[in-house]
């Protein structure tokens, strides 16, 4: 039945609040509800945007209910709560998640048809969240799914950015970035808390006091901001658990009192608030390459502030902090909020008065510190000059952090000053700065690395100094993912497969997968998998049709390469491989009959700054057009390239694949986590033996895993030896003539020069060894295509992937963290 607009205008007898269990015709009022009076329309009138932000409003209420029981239960237990500080949560789409979790999908889609709403017109409404750049902000959106789904006691703290992860369009193949204004039409997921603001203090000197007797160092700053909360609300799997996540809002406080600007001249004070305000305006777009921007640090102290003083607000005014570490632990995702560690002791100390080796044995129990890079770029060092400008006394905390941890490597290994300099959070060159990683691994009682390799390359490499001086703190999690956002709803045909097969407990508990090996030997289940995986590919094609007019071929073999665009995951690799295929059927060495039809789906941003990662995104949409037209190739070759890679494709994407491209130079992919997605999803992995990778193949077997590839001790000694690209391009005719059609212009209408710097650093530098791992890697290609055609060999190793990823959920993820760092009391 439609409801006319007098039907949504006519009064509703009182309702005390939403009734549980929900049922449409609940729904249904509580969603007018929402269009009357808080949209301001009736049903006749709404646009889409009215009724998509009626309809978030009212997923969100019924899960406030939860909420608010949720938070009444708690409030008395005074449990040990996790605060995960990230300056990034990639979260994707919020309306599925939240029908799925509250159990709502039925009710919500009943009441839509009562209204004579489409509700996937709404769902295609939807701006997704972009509030990270990838790996590292959609793990924290995991996390707080799994913590949430577990029960854990938890709060994410983290930035709301007005502007996230930049839109790419290409011009001429090229990326151009368009800012993301994901909070024009409403932001219906959060909650202002405008009375929780806080104020965070920036800039100014430090003066020392004498404090009875002992002298005191003071911080006098001179301009501060408030950091008001917005909350979003985390719920579990059907649990009835919601916990929060804050995302911190800047804005100018009534007396903002930034010395320059107070002239009192009102354009001045104006110019004051843009300011203020700048500081949470925009995600800086680099993904393991930060740039050292005074912004930035400006980001990081601002949300790490309000969180540790809003973490401690929630204790009873009376509590002794020396107990602390009772109830919470800061985990650091990386060293973005690595600065809460002085902010904390400077808490302690000169708010709190407590004395300094007391304040620093609560704070080295309250911090736990995870990496998740191998790359030294991406581990971030500050400049002193610049930290003692901004944060004067955070700069003089650690230097006595330094000071003394230094003492204490003396005092075990005698005055070894190669190691002191070896050790010390301070670097000397280029610039004095402070290296936050070191700062993070003296101050956290544990840190973890994000895969078995990752955190053995970490002791080993990266921090070698430190896991001798402190083994017991080192330890791994290997990463995992949600099943719910990557199995359950990206992959609603596999899940009902699975469903009907095992039950729904996988949904919890992902390991039951196990339970499908058997069916890889059943026929009808095959067959069934078989359809489930064409069935996704049509599904892709019509998202692809609809958002970019591109679309999958017919019985293509469909191989995916998504991630953040970087010279150490080789997309150029990939790249290498296309236009070998391509060359070798023009030049007639391939005939066209033998070529496994297949189309290769690119889904990749680079950082603005990134000029050779921009150069290789217009590399492939070169190569694309060429190969994709040139009638000789008869369409069983094609390049896509769909722009602005984000969550919501993701899920498009993955449940299609059949070959998941996992080709990192091995020792420079931490984990990575799309690889666990994609196997997740029945894909085969073609990689080599980095980062996760290892375990997937460990757990899948070989047999169903396509491996190639130089190891990292190999990697290693080459670079010793001293690396030579040009030797492979002149030894190896294939990589030549690939090289050579690219060096030649036909991807570039015969101009030589557009892509003649990815050439020569091809052959010159390789920093990341494309050259040396070619042959390996068009070797493996060749292993994919005789495997693909034995269809039901594929199937039967695809089944045989999903069954024995289990281990990749990101619940499992959590529950190490508990058993290896936090220590939390068991969930329920
Ligand atoms: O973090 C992922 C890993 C992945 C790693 C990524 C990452 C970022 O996205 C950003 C900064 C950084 O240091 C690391 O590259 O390998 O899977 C989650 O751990």
């Amino acid at each position: 039945r439609r409801v006319t607009s007098s039907d949504a205008t006519a009064p509703h007898p009182p309702v005390p609040a939403l009734e549980l269990p929900p049922t449409a015709d609940g729904f249904t009022a509580q969603f007018l509800r929402n269009l009357n009076f808080d949209g301001g329309v009736t049903l006749a009138d709404a646009s889409t945007n009215d009724r998509y932000l009626a309809l978030a409003r009212t997923v969100r209420d019924y899960l406030m209910l939860h909420a608010l029981a949720d938070q009444q239960r708690q409030a008395g237990a005074q449990a040990k709560a996790v605060c995960y500080l990230s300056a990034e949560y990639l979260l994707g789409n919020q309306l599925d998640n939240d029908l799925l979790a509250g159990d709502l999908a039925g009710v919500a889609a009943d009441a839509m048809a009562a209204c004579g709403i489409d509700l996937d017109e709404l769902r295609r409404h939807e701006i997704e969240p972009g509030l990270g750049n990838g790996g590292l902000g959609r793990l924290a959106a995991c996390f707080i799914d799994s913590l949430a789904t577990l029960g854990v006691p938890s709060i994410g703290y983290g930035i709301r950015y007005e502007y996230g992860i930049f839109r790419q369009t290409f011009e001429d193949g090229q990326q151009v970035e368009q800012p993301d204004a994901w909070l024009t039409l409403g932001a219906p997921w959060e909650q202002p808390r405008p009375e929780a603001a806080q104020t965070v203090s920036f800039g100014g000197r430090t003066e020392t006091v004498d404090d009875a007797g002992t002298v005191r160092s003071r911080w006098i700053p001179e301009w501060n901001v408030s950091a008001v909360p917005y909350d979003y609300l985390v719920p579990g799997f059907r649990n009835g658990r919601v916990n929060t996540l804050r995302l911190w809002r800047a804005k100018a406080t009534d007396a903002f009192d930034l010395r320059i600007f107070n002239s009192g001249d009102y354009e001045q004070a104006v110019r004051a608030q843009t300011f203020a305000e700048n500081i949470s305006k925009v995600l800086y777009p680099e993904d393991s390459t930060p740039q050292g921007k005074e912004l930035r640090l400006q980001q990081q102290y601002f949300f790490v502030a309000a969180s540790i003083r809003d973490f401690l607000g929630r204790l009873p005014e009376d509590f002794d902090l020396a107990r602390l570490p009772e109830r919470v632990i800061f985990q650091l995702n990386d060293t973005h909020p690595v600065i809460a560690v002085p902010e904390l002791m400077r808490v302690l100390v000169d708010e709190h008065g407590m004395a300094w080796d007391e304040a620093w044995a609560v704070t080295q129990q309250c911090f736990a510190y995870t990496c998740h890079t191998l790359l030294p770029e991406a581990l971030e060092v500050w400049p002193v000059e610049l930290l003692g400008r901004l944060l004067p006394r955070h700069l003089e905390i650690v230097y006595r952090i330094n000071e003394e941890f230094l003492a204490a490597v003396r005092a075990r290994f005698g005055d070894d000053e190669m190691r002191i300099r070896d050790m010390s959070i301070i670097a000397e060159f280029p610039v004095r700065a402070v290296r936050m990683a070191y700062l993070a691994t003296v101050a956290g009682s544990r840190v973890n690395g994000v895969a078995e390799l990752h955190s053995q390359l970490l002791r080993d490499k990266v921090l070698p100094a430190f896991a001798e001086f402190f083994p017991e703190k080192f330890t791994n999690v290997t990463n995992g993912v949600t099943p719910r956002r990557f199995l359950r709803l990206a992959n609603p045909g596999l899940s009902t497969l699975i469903t009907d097969a095992i039950g729904d407990g996988w949904v919890t508990d992902l390991e039951r997968l196990h339970e499908l090996e058997p069916l890889a030997e059943d026929a009808a289940f095959r067959a069934a998998f078989a359809a489930v995986k064409a069935g996704n590919k049509r599904r892709l094609n019509e998202v692809l049709q609809a958002r970019d007019g591109m679309r999958v071929g017919d019985g293509h073999l469909v191989d995916v390469m998504v991630k953040r665009l970087h010279e150490y995951k080789r997309q150029l690799l990939k790249v290498l491989h296309v236009v070998s295929e391509y060359e070798g059927v023009v030049s007639g060495r391939i005939a066209l009959a033998d070529l496994q039809p297949r189309t290769v789906l690119f889904g990749a941003k680079a950082a603005p700054g990134y000029a050779m990662a921009k150069r290789i995104i217009h590399l492939i949409n070169a190569v694309g057009s060429v190969v994709n037209t040139d009638p000789r190739l008869d369409g069983r070759l094609q390049v896509l390239f769909p722009p602005n890679y984000n969550v919501t494709l993701a899920e498009s994407v993955i449940p299609a694949a059949d070959l998941s491209e996992q080709i990192s130079l091995a020792g420079k992919e931490a984990s990575g986590t799309g690889n666990m997605k994609f196997a997740l999803n029945g894909a085969l992995t073609i990689g080599t033996d980095d980062g996760a990778n290892v375990e997937i193949r460990e757990l899948v077997g070989d047999a169903n895993f396509f491996l190639f590839g130089m190891t990292e001790p190999e990697v290693a000694e080459i670079a010793q030896a001293g690396y030579h690209p040009a030797a492979f391009y002149q030894e190896d005719a294939g990589l030549r003539r690939a090289i050579d059609l690219i060096a030649s212009g036909a991807f570039s209408g015969g101009d030589r020069s557009v892509f003649e710097p990815v050439v020569s650093n091809l052959l010159y530098e390789d920093r990341f060894m494309v050259l040396a791992d070619y042959s390996a890697y068009m070797a493996a290609q060749q292993r994919v295509d005789a495997a693909y055609a034995d269809q039901d060999g594929w199937t039967r190793a695809a089944i045989l992937n999903v069954a024995r990823c289990g281990f990749f959920s990101s619940d499992r993820s959590i529950r190490d963290y508990i058993d290896r760092i936090w220590h939390t009391p068991p969930t329920t």
